[in-house]
């Protein structure tokens, strides 16, 4: 069973774009023993098939633990892959055709990049968003980061479960929490580190 969702602090994504898809199920479960409690698959570059296959071998590895799988943009994997989750983009789904796609009871959370788009998320009935880049991040180049000064703000106007994301990794992360943080994402902080176990521990422990 998974953590409840408003328990979950840290959140690692699998990116395809930095790590192989043989690493996977390793990098996994060293996301799991350090400690994330929720893990993304994405992999923008990969074929449905590749990424349902993957995703079922991952949720193998998952399912015996309370961290929870979510997959990037396609919900139809929820159909044949008993993933916990999918996160969709602005310019993807809406969190009802999300639903519709998975077919049964799944999160659906969905990436914000202002207040505007954090509130408009919640009224859609997304479970939970990611709010970022809060810093520049080579993980989506293209993005301005919008910086520490809205997320006390996102914290105050909306009620959901807020991941910040977009940069952030274990020297910076403190100022993040700081500005009113409870939960992140760290993708290339974590996948990049020496000891993804130690890494991620240190990190649930400061934001525990
Ligand atoms: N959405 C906003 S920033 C970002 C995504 C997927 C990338 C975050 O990656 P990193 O490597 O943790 O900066």
């Amino acid at each position: 069973m998974m953590r409840p969702l408003h328990e979950c602090r840290l959140y690692g994504i699998i990116d395809l774009g930095y790590v192989e898809a043989c690493d996977a199920a390793r990098i996994v479960e060293e996301m799991i023993e350090g400690g994330v409690d929720l893990i993304q698959l994405r992999g923008k570059s990969k074929s449905l098939g590749e990424l349902t296959d993957l995703a079922a071998e991952l949720h193998e590895v998952t399912a015996k633990s309370s961290t929870a799988l979510i997959v990037n943009d396609h919900a139809e994997i929820g159909r044949r892959v008993p993933v916990e989750g999918v996160h969709v983009g602005q310019d993807d789904d809406s969190i009802e055709t999300a639903r519709q796609k998975a077919a049964r009871a799944i999160l659906v959370g969905k990436s914000t990049h202002s207040l505007e788009q954090a509130r408009a998320a919640q009224s859609e009935g997304a479970d939970y968003i990611g709010f970022g880049p809060i810093f520049a991040t080579p993980t989506k180049p293209d993005y301005v980061p919008i910086g520490l000064e809205d997320i006390g703000r996102v914290h105050a106007e909306v009620s959901m479960p807020i991941f910040c994301i977009g940069g952030i990794n274990i020297d910076n992360l403190q100022s993040v929490i700081d500005a009113g943080a409870k939960r992140v994402v760290m993708v290339s902080a974590l996948l990049k580190a020496h000891n993804i176990v130690d890494y991620a521990r240190c990190a649930t422990d400061m934001l525990a």
